[in-house]
């Protein structure tokens, strides 16, 4: 209690002190984000004295190094005109940057590597520094972090703009830092798609596993197969009109996330959870008939039929469209709660599964069940319930950790909270928060750890501002927990720099849960 409580008094005074500083070195009172209120928290920070105005003139330079740079400057500039209204031309240039510019150049040490960078604020100067475009990517949100919260706004606000004088030095603990909606049992439009992916790019998430099909709905065309939309699409949980991603509209959601860095992880769920497949091609069932369309909220008894060749040309189909339309080299084959299926056939289903999605390039992930199976060296297990991952961990695997005490999102905040199911407990935002990856559970440990994963699945989610109230805040906390380094970070500290995201988060537009715990101002 003693140490916690003296973190928070820090914690306040780093405020207070950065708040002083910007106000002695502008002439009007300017208001400024803080280095002690950035989520995720960064490696490391060193706070220096007064601030950095963005004048009317700034320009963004970068040094000519390819389109992937200018693209990050470019979404900065785009992003930073709206509520600024400056013009913030963009200038190429290999010579040493004007005062007052923001500059952003590859470089910096090699342990920076992929997706870590620098950030140096001087009075004149502001510097980013990366070895690769994703970590110059990151390096602009925490730019805008430091920035006052109206820099989130859509329309043009008063300013003026400052950020705090010092530097960072940040490098993500994971490379595996994902969210998962379940598109199958509500569907939500491309819209609420990108709306999720802002918000998830703002916290350094990186990973968005789509869940494209289940019993109560298939979400992705497949031009072979085209009664799976035009039959297996059109329902929902409630019986609702359901829906589904043209291709199209598919690889446009993966070029939007790709420019956030966010690699998109298509699902496919088999053998179980495959009504709306079933029921839209009846070769696929054991008995040739077509069973109903699913609209409860439940798991089904159905499962393709593992001893079928008609399976296996099926998979292919879909598997070639998918993989086609995936530039990650993921595909998620599900796998969980298979109870139709016997274990000598579900064994082998998933290394047939295995196998056809290897013929198309990707690896596989799955459901702690798969480890049932003998998995490839290159099959990553998705630890959600049960020891299949711990026992896949001990052969080596590699694991998503999306432990469902402390990741499922779908679960209800408290009993008092409308939403969710409740079957894994209550999932408070500090639960979401309280947790470790390498130590969450027994067999499993830090060398197979590729990260984290905050999953939302939808039998009670039906709208956008529903998708936000589940994920808001709690999925911040797990962008923290797959990003900052174990120490130096609790509850009783983070709680009050997640409580200064909640401006950020309502000039975004995102309807977040309010939860009373959190001091928000
Ligand atoms: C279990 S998690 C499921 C999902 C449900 C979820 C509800 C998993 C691999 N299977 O099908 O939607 O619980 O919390």
């Amino acid at each position: 209690m003693v140490r916690s409580g003296s973190r928070v008094a820090l914690a306040l005074v780093g405020i207070l002190l950065s708040l002083a500083g910007s106000a002695a070195t502008a002439r009007t009172a300017v208001s400024v984000g803080s280095f002690a209120q950035l989520v995720p928290k960064p490696q490391r920070v060193v706070a220096g004295k007064g601030t950095f105005v963005l004048q009317p003139t700034a320009q963004i330079v970068v040094s000519p190094s390819g389109r992937a740079v200018a693209q990050v400057a470019a979404d900065l500039a785009g992003a930073l005109r709206r509520p600024l209204g400056y013009p913030l031309p963009l200038l190429r240039s290999s010579t040493s940057p004007p005062a007052g510019s923001v500059a952003l150049k590859l470089g910096g040490p090699a342990g920076l590597g992929k997706e870590g960078y620098e950030l140096r604020i001087s009075p004149s100067h502001v510097t980013v520094l990366a070895r690769a475009p994703a970590g110059l990517f990151y390096a602009t949100q925490t730019l805008r972090q430091l920035l006052p919260a109206q820099i989130e706004s859509r329309t043009v606000r008063p300013g003026p703009w400052a950020l705090p004088v010092g530097s960072v030095r940040d490098v993500p603990r994971f490379g595996w830092r994902g969210a998962m909606l379940d598109v199958a049992r509500h569907f939500l439009g491309v819209a609420d798609v990108e709306h999720l992916i802002d918000a998830m790019a703002r916290y350094k998430l990186n990973r968005l596993h789509l869940h494209l099909s289940d019993d109560q709905g298939w979400r992705i065309q497949i031009t072979r197969r085209p009664r799976l939309t035009t039959h297996g699409a059109n329902t929902a949980v409630g019986g609702g009109p359901g829906g589904y991603y043209t291709q199209r509209e598919y690889k446009e959601l993966v070029a939007y996330a790709s420019r956030r860095y966010i690699t998109v992880i298509p699902e496919i769920d088999m053998p179980g959870h495959s009504t709306a497949a079933l029921s839209s091609y009846p070769s696929l069932t054991c008995n040739g008939k077509a069973p109903p369309v699913y609209t409860g909220i439940g798991v089904t008894a159905n499962a393709l039929c593992v001893r079928k060749a008609s399976t296996y040309s099926f998979l292919e189909d879909v598997l070639r469209e998918i993989s086609a339309l995936t530039p990650g080299p993921y595909i998620h084959i599900g796998g969980d709660e298979a109870a139709a299926t016997t274990p000598a056939d579900y064994v082998r289903f998933i290394k047939r599964a295995q196998s056809l999605v290897a013929r198309y390039g990707k690896h596989v992930i799955g459901w702690d069940e798969i480890a049932r199976a003998a998995l490839a060296p290159t099959t990553v297990v998705q630890h959600w319930y049960g020891n299949g991952a711990a026992s896949a961990a001990r052969h080596g695997a590699k694991v998503v950790m999306s432990p469902a005490e402390h990741a499922y999102l779908d679960q209800k905040y408290n009993a008092s909270t409308r939403l969710g199911l409740n079957w894994a407990g209550y999932i408070s935002v500090e639960d979401a928060y309280r947790w470790d990856p390498v130590t969450a559970v027994a067999g499993v440990r830090a060398r197979n750890v590729l990260g984290v994963e905050a999953p939302l699945w939808t039998e009670t989610i039906t709208t956008r501002a529903e998708m936000d109230y589940m994920f808001f805040p709690r999925l911040i906390g797990i962008a923290e927990i797959a990003w900052s380094p174990r120490t130096g970070r609790s509850w009783s500290e983070y709680r009050l720099r997640l409580a200064a995201q909640g401006d950020r988060l309502d000039a975004l537009g995102i309807d977040f849960y309010r939860a009373p715990e959190v001091p928000w101002r």
